[in-house]
């Protein structure tokens, strides 16, 4: 591994894998370290069974090379986790990007020169290089949320986190199984453990809203459609609202008879998945909006529940439909109609520790043989704030961002020139398609890159005064709408002391990426571009 390159990227998820391709392209030299022993980032860890992506899988692929995206058959709507970590790594062999990622290896330190602006990255196994440039493709979803509940270490059967799960997979016939938490992963989970356990036991602190997913294979005449449609399906998704081709009802929800938004979000039920949150545009922005959609969604999912004390604790009371990631599912909620499972509400009775064989709540004890942990990630800043980052004066990235995450358009971090972060706080992240997020991050560095070399200039760092109004920015258009209403993850809600902040940006991807691009052909106003 060479001691000096102009690019160190952290991690080998879809962003930086691309982050590799792209600048390597460019011609410049770039070393990639990541953590897991493979390509694929949340991909790559995130095992569990019925791990399926939300993101119509013809979206959530790679943009950047035509021949790329005709070649690859996607056999379903929706692909699985085995299916894209297929793809990452056809992608890694394709485009030789495995020479030059360092695996199973840990960043630990990132230190910036204040007189040659280069960064000093140290790793876990002693690796020291010197990079120009930075960049975090860390993932805004990659630090698992292991919770606190006093004797979890005590526990004597498996204990399986959902964003670790073993590689060789569970087997859990005949067991006992118990499932702490009900987001996205849980949801998914939930239904494919209860066909193999013996009892399952669930335990919610909160319901969640979750829309079936309506995964379907893909026949070749879909494919073939799809892949001959691709530019202008990729030209719709970059100008979307969500990285994916989707239209909302022109309409408001409050503007249209009782009879066509029925039919409207009928129609979406029917197509599955998590558009169902963006029907109307107007569902995130007004309770009374947001209330047509939460009251249809009700009666769906009641309907299906047999026990209807069972479906009153399965329905959420305590935030808007969307203003939390919205969950697709498959039979998920059918799922409380089987024998052997059984939902716990610890609202009602909380968990008050972990022993050997089970877990306690405040009213009862379960006997447990396997535990699973779905209960979720330090998100969006967790993984970035796990390296020590020392940028000017000596400040860290933690000290400066102790009060919640602060960047300019997401990507610059004043203190800290040339150290970009991909698809994290200040940007659409989670709120849009991972992948084409990607490639747009991905994309403007590199022509960031190639300006400050065109000007013979050496680095590129965001001003103070640009990050406090992206800042005020950020948080004034999170305010417009419901979304910081809910306790989510996005406010950091799930991470006792966690600053509470709402960080990704709700403009929409495609209103973001014009922002980004006229900051940078206005010669990257808000920016310091510094010469020699
Ligand atoms: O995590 P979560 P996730 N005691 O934070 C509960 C993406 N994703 O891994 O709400 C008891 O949503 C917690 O309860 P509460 C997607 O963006 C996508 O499921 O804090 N319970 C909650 O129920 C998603 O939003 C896909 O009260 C505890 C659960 O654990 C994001 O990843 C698939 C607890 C955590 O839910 C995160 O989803 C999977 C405790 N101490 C994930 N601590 C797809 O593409 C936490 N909980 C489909």
């Amino acid at each position: 591994m060479p001691a000096k390159v102009d690019v160190v990227v952290v991690g080998a998820g879809f962003a930086g894998l691309y982050a590799l391709h792209k600048l390597r392209s460019e011609g410049l030299t770039v070393q990639v370290f990541e953590a897991g022993d493979g390509v694929g980032g949340v991909w790559y860890w995130n095992r569990y069974p019925g791990a399926r992506c939300d993101v119509e899988s013809v979206d959530y692929s790679y943009s950047f090379d035509e021949a790329l995206q005709q070649d690859w058959d996607w056999s379903e709507k929706y692909a699985t986790q085995p299916e894209i970590l297929r793809y990452v790594n056809h992608v890694a062999d394709r485009f030789d990007l495995r020479r030059n990622i360092k695996f199973g290896t840990r960043v630990t330190d990132m230190a910036l020169d204040e007189e040659t602006l280069r960064w000093e990255v140290q790793t876990e196994s002693g690796d020291v290089v010197s990079a120009r440039f930075c960049i975090l493709a860390v993932g805004p979803l990659s630090n698992a949320n292991f919770p606190a509940i006093e004797g979890l270490d005590s526990f004597d059967g498996g204990v399986y986190h959902t964003a670790h799960w073993p590689h060789e997979g569970v087997d859990f016939t005949g067991r006992r199984v118990g499932v702490i938490g009900t987001g996205s992963s849980g949801i998914q989970t939930i239904p494919r453990i209860a066909e193999q356990a013996a009892q399952l036991h669930v335990f919610q602190r909160t319901a969640n809203y979750s829309v079936p997913a309506g995964n379907v294979p893909l026949d070749d005449e879909t494919r073939e459609a799809q892949k001959a449609n691709y530019t202008e399906r990729r030209r719709l998704s970059m100008a979307s609202g969500g990285g994916s081709p989707h239209e909302a009802h022109p309409k408001s929800a409050l503007d249209v008879s009782e009879e066509e938004r029925r039919a409207a979000y009928e129609k979406r039920w029917e197509l599955g998945g998590v558009l169902f949150s963006k029907a109307f545009p107007d569902q995130l922005l007004t309770v009374d909006a947001n209330d047509t959609a939460r009251v249809f969604w009700e009666e769906k999912v009641r309907a299906v529940i047999d026990d209807p004390e069972v479906a009153e604790l399965l329905v959420p009371k305590d935030h808007p439909i969307g203003a939390k990631r919205i969950c697709t599912d498959d039979r998920y909620f059918q799922t409380y109609n089987r024998d052997n499972v059984h939902l716990v509400n610890l609202r009602a009775a909380p968990i008050e520790r972990i022993e050997a064989g089970g877990v306690h709540t405040a009213d009862a004890y379960y006997e447990i043989d396997d535990l699973v942990l779905a209960t979720g990630f330090d998100a969006m800043t967790g993984s970035v704030e796990k390296l020590r980052i020392v940028g000017r004066g000596g400040e860290t990235l933690n000290e400066a961002w102790a009060e919640g995450p602060k960047t300019y358009l997401g990507l610059g971090i004043a203190g800290f020139p040339n150290l970009f972060n991909l698809t994290g706080p200040g940007s659409p992240s989670v709120l849009a398609n991972m992948v084409l997020h990607s490639e747009l991050h991905v994309n403007w560095v590199a022509d960031a890159i190639g300006y400050l070399d065109a000007h013979g200039a050496v680095a590129l760092e965001a001003r103070p005064e640009a990050v406090a109004d992206w800042v005020k920015e950020c948080s004034e258009r999170a305010a417009a709408t419901l979304m910081p209403t809910a306790n989510s993850w996005y406010l950091g809600a799930n991470i006792p002391g966690k600053p509470r902040v709402f960080m990704p940006f709700v403009g929409g991807f495609g209103v973001y990426g014009r922002i980004i691009a006229e900051v940078a052909a206005a010669g990257y106003k808000g920016f310091d571009v510094i010469e020699e």
